[in-house]
This record gives structure tokens, sequence and C-alpha cells, in this order.
């Protein structure tokens, strides 16, 4: 047996570890890690470890789905291309472009997510396409845009290990972005102070030397009172303040009475903690911050970045080696799908939409009449499809029927559309919904890129044939353009792609796949063919016209939803090492099923012993939204009053509790914050429902 290694990027997480893929007879047999590779040098967490184990997966889609009698019934590409194809066109026709809503997938290519957006803007002319980056990084970009003028990790991996402080928010590094961890503990090694801040006393929490236990949704209170305390013991960088930003005396304003004694009332932190953190955070000779979800999920997610944003430009902690501000992108291609345009606010490579730019792409696309303006986000779509606004929808690689938050509502909207299309590479919760299903080949099966975190573009490579008729993201899109009548969308190859999207996007101007050779890639911006790419942004000036950052002052403002008599705790969902999102490809990976197989709720041992809950008790919980049934996992590891649920399982789905109140800017929901109560289920334990 000859066996073959296939260079390629793990289609995980947003860290973009390097790996091999070993292939032999048409199949991917395993994983080898990268031993060269810049973010993860040989090392490799579970799930990338086994990315092999869903390729070839029994349940792949393998053809095309037609719905036949209420029956999803097997079809071939001519057939179902001309299916979506006329479906589309007429409900254009009778209903307007704008009932169209397109969905992007964070896991598809750059190539495939700038073609999506074309399709959307160019062809069916609808302004409503977005992705799962609204759930997800979202209050990051309008927070990061309004204090550093872009919204983008400032940093890069590497440099983590080079920081004093690492200041950890609303991250669980350690099972959300492990190769990231390890940079963590190299820090530690060589002495940084790593500080953790969140309800859990999760994996991560687990390697902190401070580790402040702050109730869900009390960011604000928290970072407003360290700011407090800088300013008033004169620990702030006051060359940097000067050279550097605006708005300095309105942030000292608006935070001179946040005292660490009222955010203890809010977050449940000692004041003393409050100080001791600030005061190290601001005088260790570089500070970088990391934070996830756990700060962005927030109907106050761009106050909460705001809040992130001030403390590093108060203490001078930007634009130089191991400080920053780092926001964990989350997806494999989420930084990439963002550049790329599918985004309702802007186009390709963030350019605002004005007249201006849209008549700018309608030359550049060579497309008949005009590119539509501003649409809708994907709650927003959502809304507009149980408005019966919006009538048809595409979704490529997203599922929302598990992921999205309030699931009744998604169904309710999934269920009445006249026409979905689901693009995907499984028969997912979402497909089953669908009136046509179009089968999709894995990362293992196409080339192109994906942009990790730190804004690294990297190829990914074909190793083996997609199964049965299965065909790459890019390929449905352009033959279903064409199908549609379009010009301008007949490709050879992914490079024909990439090469006519450096044209539109400034920031990747300078790459081609001769360049992306090299196992670094390319860090962007990259504006010329010589540049070398930037590992670091703003180390000069921010991206504002003056250069200069801006202090956005934020107050404190309570979740949308607070726990009261009748739903007495607080519900927050995350993730867990083992299990990807929806669950879609690690519930297909034997090795990472094997782990964990079913949801639980995490409960204080406080709150458990007061409910006479025990260890895999099966427990009610329920929101004003729905209920589901799952085990509870006892633990001292969460504050009281507060609950945890993974969101990977769908038949335990989280969302079927989590609120839609969205932050006004981000049009982010609050999916970290809800309030549920909860019951035993009696005379059962996990065991006794198996
Ligand atoms: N294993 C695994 N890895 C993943 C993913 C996955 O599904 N599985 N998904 C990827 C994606 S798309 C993303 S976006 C990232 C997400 O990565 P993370 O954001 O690190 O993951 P989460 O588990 O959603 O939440 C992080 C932490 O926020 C805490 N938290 C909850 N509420 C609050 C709060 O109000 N304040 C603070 N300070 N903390 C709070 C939670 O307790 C949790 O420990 O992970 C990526 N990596
Ligand atoms: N309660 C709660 N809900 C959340 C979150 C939370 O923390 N709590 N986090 C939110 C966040 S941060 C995110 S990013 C979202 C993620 O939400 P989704 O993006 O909806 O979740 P995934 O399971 O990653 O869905 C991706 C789909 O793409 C398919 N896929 C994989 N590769 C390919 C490919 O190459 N081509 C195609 N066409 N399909 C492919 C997979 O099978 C899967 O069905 O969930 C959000 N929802
Ligand atoms: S850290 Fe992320 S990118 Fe690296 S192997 Fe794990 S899941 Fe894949
Ligand atoms: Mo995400």
């Amino acid at each position: 047996m000859e066996l073959r290694l296939v260079p390629t990027i793990c289609p995980y997480c947003g860290c973009g570890c390097g790996l091999n893929l070993v292939c032999a007879d048409g199949r991917v047999k395993g994983v080898e890690p990268w031993k060269r590779h810049p973010v993860n040098e040989g090392k490799l967490c579970p799930k990338g470890n086994f990315a092999h184990e869903f390729i070839h997966s029994p349940d792949r889609l393998t053809a095309p789905l037609i719905r036949k009698n209420g029956v999803l019934t097997r079809a071939t590409w001519p057939e179902a291309l001309k299916l979506v194809s006329e479906r589309l066109a007429e409900i254009r026709e009778k209903c307007g472009s704008e009932s169209i809503g397109v969905l992007a997938s964070a896991r598809a290519t750059n190539e495939e997510n700038y073609l999506l957006q074309k399709f959307a803007r160019a062809v069916l002319k609808t302004p409503h396409i977005d992705h799962c980056a609204r759930l997800c990084h979202s209050s990051t970009v309008s927070g990061l845009a309004g204090a550093f003028g872009s919204g983008a990790m400032t940093g890069s991996i590497k440099d983590i290990e080079e920081a004093k402080c690492i200041f950890i928010i609303g991250s669980n590094t350690f099972e959300a972005h492990p190769l990231i961890a390890r940079r963590i503990l190299k820090a530690r090694s060589k002495g940084a102070v790593v500080i953790v801040a969140d309800p859990r006393f999760n994996m991560t929490a687990r390697h902190a030397d401070i580790y402040v236990p702050l109730r869900s949704g009390g960011d604000v209170a928290l970072l407003n009172a360290m700011a407090h305390v800088i300013i008033t013991e004169g620990l702030e960088d006051r060359r940097f303040i000067d050279a550097r930003t605006r708005g300095f005396e309105e942030l000292k304003q608006a935070v001179a009475e946040c005292t660490p004694e009222r955010a203890e009332a809010i977050t449940g932190i000692n004041a003393s903690t409050i100080r001791e953190i600030a005061r190290i955070y601001a005088t260790s000779g570089g500070s970088a911050i990391l934070y996830s979800m756990g700060i962005t999920q927030h109907s106050t997610g761009t106050d909460n970045v705001h809040a992130i944003a001030n403390l590093a430009m108060l203490t001078g902690n930007v634009g130089k080696k191991g400080s920053g501000v780092n926001p964990l992108r989350g997806q494999n291609n989420v930084q990439g799908a963002c550049d790329m345009g599918c985004l309702p606010d802007v186009f390709p490579g963030y350019r605002q939409i004005t007249d201006q730019s849209r008549s700018e792409f309608a030359a550049a696309w060579k497309t008949a009449g005009e590119i539509p303006g501003q649409g809708l986000t994907v709650v927003e779509m959502f809304d507009a499809a149980l408005g019966g606004k919006i009538k048809a929808m595409y979704v490529v690689g997203e599922n929302p029927a598990v992921s999205d938050p309030d699931t009744g509502k998604v169904e309710r909207a999934l269920d009445g559309l006249e026409f979905l299309v689901v693009q995907d590479i499984f028969l997912t919760e979402t497909a089953k919904y669908a009136d046509v299903v179009l089968p999709a080949a894995t990362f293992a099966e196409r080339d192109g890129t994906f942009t990790n975190t730190e804004r690294r573009v990297q190829l990914i490579r074909k190793a083996v044939e997609p199964p049965g008729e299965a065909l790459p993201d890019w390929k449905i899109i352009s033959m279903l353009a064409t199908e549609m009548g379009a010009e301008g969308f007949e490709y050879g190859s992914p490079e024909q792609i990439f090469d006519e999207l450096t044209t539109i996007v400034p920031q990747y101007r300078g790459i081609n796949y001769p360049r992306l050779l090299r196992p670094e890639g390319v860090q962007w911006p990259c504006p010329g063919a010589l540049h070398p790419g930037t590992p670091t942004l703003f180390t000069d000036g921010f991206n504002h016209p003056d250069g200069k950052g801006i202090f956005m002052p934020v107050q404190y403002r309570p979740p949308a939803e607070q726990p009261d008599a009748e739903y007495p705790f607080v519900l927050t969902t995350g993730r867990i090492l083992f299990h990807y999102h929806t669950g879609s490809m690690t519930r297909r990976s034997p090795s990472l099923d094997g782990e964990v197989r079913s949801g639980f709720v995490e409960i204080s041992s406080l709150d458990a012993r007061r409910l006479g809950i025990r260890m895999d008790d099966m427990v009610r919980v329920t929101s004003r939204r729905g209920q589901i049934e799952l085990a509870a996992r006892v633990t001292d590891a969460i504050v009281k009053g507060t609950v945890f649920i993974p969101f990977h399982f769908a038949e335990a789905a989280a969302n079927r509790l989590t609120n839609t109140a969205l932050d006004p800017v981000s049009k982010m929901p609050e999916l970290k914050v809800c309030a549920v109560k909860l019951e035993k289920v009696t005379g059962t334990t996990q065991e006794a429902q198996e």
C-alpha cells in the first residue's frame, strides 16, 4: 500500500493548525501533524488528530436530493440545478429579490465565500447575506471598528508567548483554541501571570494564577472598575494616550464612579481582587487580552468589546509583541468569510456600502442593473421569514436549526419558507426542512484557502475525490449562477477565483497561490507582491483617518433577561473540547463521539443540593421559549445561580432555551445569558434513560 501525505489545514477551529492527511487507496486513513507549521509546530488537539474520521462516513451526502411528495428523493445535478434556478427566479420575480436570504459558511474557503456573496449580490440581487460570524464575533467587528478602525486580532499567535500578563476573559482557550492555549502555557513557564475571568472554573481557569469567578453578564462592570483603578492610581500610559489616542477625558469621566466596590455588587468579585488584577495588567510590562464568546455573545457585546479596547489603550498594550486585543476567531475560516464580505453591512474587504461602492462593484462584476445595499442579519432573516417577508433561503454550510437562538422560532421560520436549499456534507437538522439538498465536498476533497484567527491565509489541498456526485461548493455555486444565466461565473479552478478576489479585496492584493506554498502562508494586510504580510497590526497607528485610537466610554447594562422568582437561574452556553458546534462532524467521528456522547447541564453543587439533584439525574431545564431534558453534572466549578449547557447536542439543544434579544449595534443574540428554571425529572438517572 502506497501512503501519500497531503499537507493541509484543520477544518475545525480558527487556530488554523497545519496537518498532513495520510492517504492510501483513494481514502484518507489518518492525520499526521505538520512539524514545521508556524501555528501548531507538530502538535494537534483531539479534533485535529481525528479530522479524517468523518470524511468517509456512510452518512455523507452523495447525490442531490429533491423533495417529492414530501420526501427527499435522489435526483441528478441537472434536475436539481434547474429546479433551484427556476424556483429562485420565480420567487424573485413574484416577490422581489429582497424575499431571498443567503447564509454563507465559515467552514468553506475564501474562494467559495467570495463567490457566494457575488452570486447573492450580483445574480440573486439580494442584500441579505450573512453567516455565523453574526453569532460569534460580530460584536468584535463593531466594537473594534469604533475603537481601532478595524476588527481583527491585532497580534499573532506566537507572540502570546512574549506576554508578561495574559488576561483571559470569556474564552475557554484550553478547550476551544487548544493550540493557542499551548502558547499561554509557554508564556507562563517564562513567568507570565495568567488571569482568567469566567463564571466557570473551566479547563482554562485551571491553568490560571488568578481566577476571577464573575457572574455572567458582569464584564463591563469588571472592566470599567479596572480602568477606574488604573486611572485613580496613576498607572495609565500617558505617553501612549497622548500620542496615539483620543477621548481619554471622556473615558476618565465615564469610569469616575465605577469603583471596585460598585463592581463587586454586580459581578460578585471582591473589590480587592479587582484592584489586584488591574495593577498586574497595567504594570506587567506587556499584557495581552484574549477574549471570545463570553464577551461577544451578549446584548451588550459591543459595549463589552469597547471596555476591553479601552483597557488596552489606557495601558499602551496595543501594537507591540506580547500585548494586544486578541479576539480568538472561532471557525476555521470565519475571518476569511468576513474578509470576503459575507456580511449584510459591508462589501468584500470591509468596504462601506455606499452609492459609490455599489456602482464600483457593479462594474467590477459586470452585472446588469444595480448591486443591492444593506441587508438583514441572521436572526433578522429568520424574523423576516416568520413575518412572510423572506420566502426563500439558500443555506450553505450552516446548521441554524441547532445553532441559532430560540430553536422553536427557527423551526417555524424554516417550515414556513416557500423554498429552502441546503448545501452541506451531511443531512443536517436544517437540511431536513429543505426542498433541495446539494451535496458538498469536505476540506479534504478540494483546493482553496482558509484565513485563521491571526489573519494568516493558508492553502488547503485536495487529497481525495468527493464521494458519489458530491462537488466542491465553488463548483456548485458556479454551476448554479451559470444555470441562472449569469456571466462571469465560469471558473476552471479555485486559483482563478482567488486571483479575481485579490483584485477586489485590498488586504489580499499581494497574495497568490505560489506564495502560499510556504508553510507560513501570508498574514494580511499584504498590499503588494513584495510585501511580507503583517503579523502585528497598529504598530504605528490605528485605522482611523488620523491614526488615533478612540476611547469608547460605556456603562454597565444588565442582560436582557434577568433571573426572577419563576426562572431563578442564569443559563450560559458554550463548548466542550471533543465536540464542535452542531456535532455534524464530531458526532460522526467515533474517537471524538466516544468521549462525550450526549448533552448535560452543569449545576453548582450548592444549587443541586437545594434542589435535591444528584450527579447524572435527569433534569428538565425550562426557559420562556422552550424546555429540554438532560443529565445533571453537579460540580463546584461553576458560580452559584448559574448553569451551563454545551450546545452541541440536537436532542437536548441548548438553543431551545436561549434568547433572541439582540445587541443594538452588532445584532448579536444573547447566547450567553437567559433565565431558566430546573426541575428534577423524578425517578430517572441518565442510566435509567438509556
Ligand atoms: N472544541 C471546540 N472548539 C471550538 C468550537 C467548538 O464548537 N468546539 N467552536 C469554535 C468557535 S466558532 C468559537 S466562536 C470558539 C469559541 O470559543 P470560546 O468563546 O472560548 O467558547 P465558549 O465555550 O462559547 O465560551 C467561552 C467561555 O465564556 C464563558 N462565559 C459565559 N458567560 C460569560 C460572561 O458573561 N462573561 C465572561 N467573562 N465569560 C462568560 C463560558 O463559561 C466559557 O468558559 O471556539 C472555537 N473552537
Ligand atoms: N447556544 C449557543 N449557540 C451558539 C453558540 C453558543 O456559544 N451558544 N455559538 C455560535 C457560534 S460562535 C457559531 S460560530 C455558530 C456555529 O453555527 P453553525 O455554523 O451553524 O454550526 P456548524 O455545526 O459549524 O455548521 C456548519 C455546517 O457546515 C457543514 N460543513 C462542513 N464543511 C463543509 C463544507 O466544506 N461545505 C459545506 N457546504 N458544508 C460544510 C457541517 O456539516 C455543518 O452542518 O453557532 C452559534 N450558536
Ligand atoms: S486547535 Fe483547532 S485548528 Fe488546531 S487541531 Fe485543534 S481544532 Fe484543529
Ligand atoms: Mo464562532
